[in-house]
């Protein structure tokens, strides 16, 4: 488990409108994302690991913030800011992306909400994306609005989360397709629902539309979840490196390009739209990555993970990475992680060196997703 510190908390670091009811169902861990409070751990990092891939779990993802863009060059913003194409993105659908800067470096990657033709959210990891898109915008001179509304998601993740979902909406959720989403109501609460989430374990999430009511929809769910022995949990460390999704500020950041990540699905260098990493990316693609983001499996005693700082991995005695994300499968009763290490040793079965806290281990570069 990763070291605990105490936080003396301020106005600056923003309470999700769940926060309350987070505590109150034993939230025993939190950390910051999007300057907001996120709870991490309720039982712990294994006990809520299985309650997410045994059962049905609700999270408070209210730091998923939504950056909102409006106006007349919206779409043409929201295809420049990312090398993914949009053209067939629909009103109703959604679309993971990774937004870059001028050099390829990654400043994000969230989910883009097509939530009007020229009206999108969106969906952000931990880093301040609305600063960087109003800059980008003003700088352009383009006719678009930008700010971020009161919109909380909250993610119902688990095998057993369509009998709930049913119970909560109707049959009518069933025919959402994954990553599309629908408006609507639960007791008069506005929300959104699209079938996502941050786990490889079903479900949807729900976007809040009024954060005075976040208690009163987090009760809701609890108490139609009652019967399917719903537990609260949160993104988890274990099942998300299981399942091969990245961590913004962990696993990639501005340092890295999307040519260095399995992201060939979200990356359409010759797309038509116009898009500002378009010159850097080509010539990274034509002069080739120097680095690449592998899975490794660790030899040696189970750790519980975390990983406070990177790792140094070692290849004949040579650093040749860093190890950025870390857990003890119980699935597969092995050690996995996540690391960024020289091209030249990222083929399958390469075998390299890591510096644990607990010494040196033996690791194979492996697939990615583990599960
Ligand atoms: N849901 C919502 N907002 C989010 C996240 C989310 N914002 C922050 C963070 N998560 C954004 N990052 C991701 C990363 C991966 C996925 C979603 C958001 C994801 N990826 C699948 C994969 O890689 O296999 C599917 C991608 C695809 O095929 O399009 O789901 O979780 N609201």
């Amino acid at each position: 488990m990763a070291e605990k510190i105490a936080l003396t908390l301020s106005n600056r670091i923003r309470k999700s409108p769940y926060y309350k009811s987070t505590k109150r169902y034993g939230a025993s861990a939190f950390s910051i994302y999007n300057h907001m409070l996120m709870p991490v751990a309720y039982e712990g990092p294994v006990a809520d690991y299985w309650n997410l891939v045994n059962n049905v779990t609700i999270w408070d993802v209210a730091g998923e913030r939504q950056v909102e863009i409006s106006g007349s060059d919206s779409y043409r913003f929201v295809e420049f800011i990312t090398p993914r194409d949009l053209s067939e993105l629909k009103v109703g659908q959604g679309k993971y992306a990774i937004i870059t800067d001028e050099n390829g470096g990654i400043i994000n990657d969230p989910i883009i909400l097509r939530l009007e033709e020229k009206r999108f959210w969106l969906s952000i990891a931990d880093s301040d994306v609305l600063l960087w898109t109003k800059g980008l915008a003003r700088g352009l001179g383009w006719d678009v609005n930008i700010h971020e509304p009161d919109v909380s998601p909250l993610a119902i993740q688990g095998p057993n989360n369509l009998p709930l979902m049913n119970d909560l909406f109707g049959s009518w959720v069933n025919d959402i397709k994954y990553f599309f989403f629908k408006e609507t109501e639960l007791n008069g609460i506005p929300l959104i629902v699209q079938r996502s989430g941050w786990s490889k374990q079903g479900g949807f999430e729900l976007y809040l539309m009024d954060g005075a009511r976040g208690d009163e929809l987090w009760d809701l769910i609890m108490q139609a979840g009652m019967k399917y022995g719903i537990k609260p949990a949160s993104p988890n460390n274990i099942e998300r490196i299981e399942s091969g999704l990245f961590s913004w500020g962990n696993d990639m950041n501005i340092e890295s390009n999307p040519l260095e990540l399995p992201f060939e699905k979200f990356c359409q260098l010759d797309k038509n739209a116009d898009y500002i990493s378009r010159d850097a990316l080509k010539k990274i693609a034509l002069e080739g990555v120097k680095n690449k983001v592998v899975g490794l499996i660790i030899d040696g005693d189970s750790f519980v993970g975390g990983c406070e700082n990177p790792w140094k991995i070692y290849s004949n005695n040579s650093i040749c990475g860093k190890l950025t994300s870390a857990a003890y499968s119980p699935r597969l009763k092995l050690n996995i992680a996540f690391a960024t290490v020289d091209v030249n040793v990222s083929s399958l079965g390469e075998k390299l060196t890591v510096e644990t806290p607990w010494g040196l281990r033996e690791a194979t570069v492996s697939r990615i997703p583990f599960i």
